[in-house]
């Protein structure tokens, strides 16, 4: 068969497996798999797509456009199912689930402390705790910044060229041609800057945004804690002393880390220091996607771009700045084996902590 025949044919048999599966899928995991097996980036569609490259202009054009129908349908035919899951869902849980509004809160004891048995910190606002009394008892002033943030503070001031890969919505969820919901606490980096006099140390706890897939490590909304300091002097002895005291205050012992190049438009030079992963011990499990290791402080010593646009003269000051991945950190702090259940509601999870 010639190549665009078998695409088409693999489109078409594409579309009846995906109609096929979504006609007997009762259950809403089973349907987000469905969308990453057929229409995520490694999705089967994808790999269809790659194949385009291989026909002729005129052809390439004409299947590009049915896959794109196609994929449009399939989007659609997969929320319908999901709203009709969903509605079902609810329905069961109206006869067994219910509560009612109009009981009055139970009156606490004299000496009742919240925290004790009601209410539960999370265990991620409980490491950004931990890690801003860490940090302030070294200097460091705590910043905030937009969740909603301007291009320029996320990309544009930091060294991304226009045509940077991390730009692209595959990664970024933009509210409008000139606004996104910020990929990283980086872009408050600018505002530090601005802000405080140099020297300079502080730090950024917040929400980050990013369009990605999600598996047991990756989120679409997750938290951060980026970290910068400016001075006239910092090297990159300066920068891991710093890492490594930080490891060890948070983990109140020695942890395993290592040290890799990493490239980050806004540091040079730029690295990713790994921890060895304390869910396995090493050995492999899916948070650390078997490699035994985790990616939690990316790091490395602020651009001189950076600098000049966060309004100081790269001549006369250095910087140094990292970004923790907090869920990442309380990961492996309690040895929670999903980024998933972060997110989730049920109370279950928080009684642990
Ligand atoms: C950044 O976001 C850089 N801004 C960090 C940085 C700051 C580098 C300052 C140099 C200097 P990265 O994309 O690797 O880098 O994310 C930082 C950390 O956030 C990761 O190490 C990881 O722990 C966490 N992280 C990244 N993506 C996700 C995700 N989808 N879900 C959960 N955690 C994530």
């Amino acid at each position: 068969m010639r190549t665009a025949e078998k695409l088409l044919n693999d489109l078409k048999n594409l579309q009846k497996e995906v109609e096929d599966k979504l006609g007997i899928t009762e259950d809403q995991k089973d349907l987000e798999n469905i969308h990453i097996e057929f229409l995520g980036k490694k999705g089967k569609l994808t790999s269809i797509l790659k194949a385009l490259g291989s026909v002729s202009g005129e052809e390439r054009g004409k299947i590009g456009k049915i896959a794109n129908e196609l994929k449009a349908t399939l989007e659609n035919s997969i929320d319908q199912r999901r709203g009709d899951l969903r509605k079902q869902y609810y329905e069961k849980l109206k006869d067994t689930e219910w509560f009612d509004a109009t009981v009055l809160p139970p009156r606490f004891p004299a000496g009742f402390h919240f925290g004790e048995t009601a209410g539960h910190i999370h265990p991620i606002s409980a490491m950004q705790k931990k890690l801003e009394d860490i940090f302030t008892s070294m200097g460091f002033s705590i910043m905030d910044g937009p969740q909603i943030e301007t291009d320029y503070h996320n990309f544009g001031a930091l060294n991304f060229t226009e045509d940077h890969p991390a730009r692209e919505m595959q990664d970024t969820f933009y509210t409008t041609s000139e606004h996104l919901l910020r990929t990283h606490t980086s872009a408050v980096q600018i505002r530090g800057m601005r802000k405080l006099t140099p020297p300079m140390r502080m730090i950024v706890p917040g929400r980050v945004f990013r369009y990605e897939e999600i598996d047991a490590s990756h989120e679409h909304t997750f938290y951060q804690m980026e970290g910068m300091l400016i001075d006239r002097y910092v090297s990159v002895s300066n920068l891991l002393h710093l890492m490594h005291t930080l490891l060890g205050e948070i983990f109140q012992k020695q942890v395993e880390v290592r040290l890799r190049p990493g490239y980050f438009p806004f540091v040079e030079p730029g690295f990713e220091l790994d921890m060895k992963c304390l869910i396995c011990g090493g050995k492999g499990c899916p948070v650390c996607k078997q490699s035994g290791w985790s990616e939690v402080l990316p790091c490395g010593l602020v651009h001189p771009n950076v600098i000049k646009s966060g309004g100081l003269d790269p001549e006369k000051w250095q910087g140094a700045a990292f970004g923790l991945g907090l869920n990442r950190l309380v990961m492996m702090w309690y040895g929670i084996e999903d980024i998933r259940y972060f997110q989730n509601p049920d109370p279950e999870f928080l009684y642990q902590f």
